[in-house]
């Protein structure tokens, strides 16, 4: 469950892989996609005290920030650079991602991690690029987590010295309070949904080192201030890095290579 907005207990399912265990999420074999939560939502605590709450919340935030030290751990002992990708829905995740695979398979080793509440569209779309990918499905969850995502690489294998994408769930509230162990988070934010969302959803543009703001494209077709949506990510933080793009014409792109380049380099000399 997150106590953020009261989501998701049930069962989460990733591909490939079956077992229950002490949180009783049931994991299915096979082809079956990892599901996780096809059970009533329980977004309501009636009887719980808002003290009580807190330690709950408490309790679910620190049980991840383990698992999530656990994958970092590991990404570390092989060399890959986890990149945890957040954004509303829609805000061209998926598209930005198959672009940026194809025009770096033949440079770099890759594979992803797709969230998603329901289908493995996603996943299946990566696939087509001839990277490996895992779709991950939360069900009721509106959020990846530590322990879903340590799951979901015993099954991928992301090779040693790669990259690995993982594609939250499209939501700019609680995938900010989960860590995945992650090297950085990348806010994707497409010129269609306002200049103002960095200081609507603060918590988002905080966590992420860098902003990519997609769909550039149709600006001519849009009252979007790109200066003043610049200014307000700056002001929520102040060191995030800011680039342009537009995943369906290209527009922008090597800016977002390049830092990938560099990240990746320097995630190898331990920075
Ligand atoms: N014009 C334009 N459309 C884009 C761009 N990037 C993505 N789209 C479109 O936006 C829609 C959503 O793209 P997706 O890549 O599925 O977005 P997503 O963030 O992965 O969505 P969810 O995984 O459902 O949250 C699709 O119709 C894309 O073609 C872009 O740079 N320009
Ligand atoms: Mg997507």
């Amino acid at each position: 469950m997150c106590t953020v907005c009261g989501c998701g207990e049930g069962e989460t399912q990733i591909e490939g892989h079956e077992h229950s265990h002490e949180h009783g999420h049931h994991h299915h074999h096979g082809d079956a996609d990892h599901d996780y939560g096809k059970g009533a939502a329980h977004a309501h605590a009636p009887g719980l005290s808002q003290s009580r709450m807190v330690q709950i919340e408490e309790g679910i935030l620190s049980k991840n920030n383990e698992y999530a030290a656990a994958n970092r751990r590991w990404f570390s002992e092989h060399g890959v650079l986890a990149l945890n990708l957040v954004s509303s829905p829609g805000s061209g995740k998926t598209t930005l991602l198959t672009r940026s695979i194809n025009d770096l398979k033949s440079e770099l080793r890759l594979s992803v991690i797709e969230g998603d509440q329901q289908t493995a569209n996603d996943a299946e779309r990566i696939r087509e690029t001839g990277v490996k990918a895992l779709q991950i499905n939360t069900g009721k969850g509106c959020h990846l987590d530590g322990h879903m995502v340590g799951h979901a690489l015993e099954t991928l294998k992301p090779e040693d010295d790669s990259i690995l994408f993982i594609e939250n769930v499209g939501n700019l509230v609680c995938p900010a309070a989960f860590d995945l162990g992650e090297a950085h988070k990348v806010a994707i934010l497409s010129v269609t949904e306002g200049e103002d969302k960095p200081i609507k959803y603060p918590d988002m543009f905080h966590a992420a080192d860098l902003m990519l703001l997609n769909k550039i494209d149709l600006l001519p077709y849009l009252q979007f201030d790109v200066e003043k949506c610049i200014e307000y990510a700056r002001r929520v933080n102040p060191k995030i890095k800011v680039m342009q793009v537009s995943a369906t014409s290209g527009e922008g792109m090597d800016n977002w290579y390049q830092w990938l380049r560099a990240t990746k380099q320097l995630s190898m000399i331990g920075v």
